[in-house]
Formats: structure tokens, C-alpha cells, sequence
């Protein structure tokens, strides 16, 4: 099964800065970690910070990768873009984030991808990934 997880703007930041709301662990790390957990998946990474490039990125893995796990950090409150391009793709997007964004500021409320995305995982720190990881497996 090919995987891919896909990061937004500034989450190249982690474990770097505001380590109260994010953890203090690189994603480069918890990747490692992931990747050995899953060691039967093919798990791919790409991050950026510019929005066209995850549209981009969206396009040229939409129709072969099993599976996108997509954290598209800040766009995610604002892109019509970004939820256009998941809905323009057969592959399934599962969209995750690192922190409960219903206990923050209203307008982390929002989200222009979740109506196109196969499922939404957030709150659960880094372990979102992991459980976006494990919805792909069990599937039936
Ligand atoms: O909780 C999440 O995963 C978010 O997608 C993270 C975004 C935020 O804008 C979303 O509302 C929720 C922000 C990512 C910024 O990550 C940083 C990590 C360390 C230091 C500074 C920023």
C-alpha cells in the first residue's frame, strides 16, 4: 500500500517553536518512527509552505497513492483551492491535525477540505498521523 503524507505551511516548524500546543518532536523524527511501525506500507513525505505546491502535490499523487493524509495546517481555514483539488482526485484524502482546532480560536472552526475528504482525525498530537495510517488498513 502507498502512502502519503502531505504537510502545509510552517508545520516544517515543529518541535521547534510552541511546543505547548505541538510537541517537542521533529516530524522528520516521528516519521522515522512511522515508518518503522508500518514497515510493510510505502509511506511518502512532502511539506510546503506554498499552497500552490500542495495543489500541485495533490494532482500528482491522486490517482495512484492508496492513500493521502493531508494536514494542511493553516489553508486548511482558508483554501477553496486546496478542497477543490481533493474533491478533483480519486484517491482518498484523510484530513488530520495535530490539535483539537474545535478548542481554539473560531476560526480554526472552519475547514474548506473536511466536506472532501474521506475523514477527519484531529486532537490526538502527533498520533493523528498514526490513526490516519491505521484507518487506510482497516478498511474492509
Ligand atoms: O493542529 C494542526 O495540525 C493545525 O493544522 C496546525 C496549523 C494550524 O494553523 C491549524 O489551525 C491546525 C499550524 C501549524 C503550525 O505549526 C507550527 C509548529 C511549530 C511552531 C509553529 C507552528
Amino acid at each position: 500500500m502507498k502512502i502519503i503524507i502531505i504537510n502545509g505551511p510552517n508545520l516544517n516548524l515543529l518541535g521547534k517553536r510552541e511546543p505547548e500546543i505541538y510537541g517537542s518532536q521533529t516530524f522528520e523524527d516521528y516519521l522515522g518512527k512511522l515508518k518503522e511501525k508500518f514497515n510493510d506500507l510505502s509511506i511518502d513525505y512532502f511539506q510546503s509552505n506554498i499552497e500552490g505546491e500542495l495543489i500541485d502535490k495533490l494532482h500528482e499523487t491522486g490517482f495512484s497513492y492508496d492513500g493521502i493524509i493531508l494536514n494542511a495546517g493553516a489553508y486548511t481555514h482558508t483554501s477553496v483551492g486546496i478542497g477543490d483539488a481533493i474533491k478533483g482526485i480519486t484517491t482518498p484524502v484523510v484530513e488530520v491535525h495535530i490539535s483539537n482546532t474545535f478548542g481554539r480560536e473560531s476560526f480554526r472552526h472552519q475547514s474548506y477540505l473536511s466536506a472532501h475528504a474521506k475523514g477527519v482525525i484531529l486532537g490526538f498530537g502527533l498520533q493523528s498521523y498514526d490513526l490516519a495510517i491505521q484507518s487506510f488498513i482497516n478498511v474492509s
